[in-house]
């Protein structure tokens, strides 16, 4: 659909220039911010595969706010990039500002994160994580892991960012896989923001208000590692005295998980920088990508983190 203006633009593909010469591709990249060790890792390697691949890239980061990202979004338009991505704080409210990126004839890549727009031809394609089946896995593996615990039991939830694809589709995937046998209840579920700060302020409160919590479920690693916080505090161990889900599996959830604080963890992979380079590169020459680029993943055991933390790249 863009093709015309996209190929238009007439440029050499910015070969080899760390940083990009005159006729580098233009990369416009509104990040959510900087909330979680996965995002730390995210924002890297955007970066380094910018410089990598040759492409300028415009930087902003959004700090957890939609109305900065739609900001950000303006300024990349009045700049003429040639290329957005953004990686969308909330799933809702995108239409107005990817509307006039259309008109401008910028196209637009997704990057981690869904927004809900019925108009699929505002964006050119969505490369990230299937969140459903990582809370899906997650949930999976507590039935099997309390296949023979009679029950009740009580789990309490830590959400990501209220609104957020992440948080929104872990909870439909968990609650889906557990929903198979009536004994597991969520007896609390509240945003911890996806940091570790929120993450263990609200498992304080969870931890006074309840006495007999079974299970966390975290939506994200740092939410996990700061409520293990709260419940040492408490005088309780985590991993034993409380089962621990998490999801992301960056550097330090592993380390917990190896070090038995966390029960298991599904893996989110925050290296999209290589992939997504390759797609502004595609859609700058008017190629056709397909609308949707799913990441690889896979899910980690206390064993199986003690393999492969020697090696994990982040
Ligand atoms: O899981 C969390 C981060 O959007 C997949 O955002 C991402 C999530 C990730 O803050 O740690």
């Amino acid at each position: 659909m863009m093709v015309a203006t996209a190929a238009a633009c007439g440029d050499s593909g910015g070969d080899g220039a760390a940083g990009g010469g005159d006729d580098a591709i233009v990369l416009g990249f509104s990040q959510v911010g900087a909330e979680s060790g996965w995002r730390t890792a995210n924002t890297k390697s955007v970066q380094d595969s910018a410089k990598e691949a040759g492409i300028t890239l415009q930087f902003a980061d959004a700090q957890q706010k939609q109305e900065n990202q739609i900001k950000a979004i303006r300024n990349f338009i009045a700049q003429q990039v040639d290329v957005i991505a953004f990686s969308p704080v909330v799933e809702s409210g995108w239409d107005t500002v990817l509307k006039e990126a259309k008109d401008a004839d910028i196209p637009v890549i997704l990057t981690d994160r869904a927004v809900d727009s019925a108009d699929e031809t505002l964006y050119e394609t969505f490369i990230g994580s299937d969140f459903v089946k990582e809370g899906r896995l997650s949930g999976e593996w507590l039935v099997q892991e309390f296949a023979d615990n009679p029950g009740p039991v009580k789990i309490v939830e830590l959400e990501g960012t209220t609104g957020s694809a992440p948080a929104n589709d872990r909870k439909q995937g968990f609650g889906e896989a557990i929903a198979a046998d009536p004994k597991f209840e969520i007896i609390a579920s509240q945003t911890g923001e996806f940091t570790r700060a929120k993450g263990k302020e609200v498992m304080e409160a969870f931890l006074q208000a309840h006495k007999d919590i079974d299970v966390l479920f975290a939506h994200n690693d740092d939410m996990g590692l700061g409520a293990i916080e709260a419940i040492e505090a408490a005088g309780l161990v985590p991993g034993q005295d409380i089962t621990i889900i998490t999801i992301d599996a960056v550097r330090d959830g592993m380390q917990a998980l190896a070090d038995g604080k966390i029960n298991f963890i599904a893996e989110c992979s925050p290296l999209l920088g290589p992939q997504l380079m390759e797609l502004v590169k595609q859609v700058h020459a008017g190629e056709t990508v397909p609308k949707r680029v799913v990441t690889e993943e896979t899910t980690f055991t206390q064993e199986q983190a003690k393999e492969a933390l020697p090696t994990r790249e982040y």
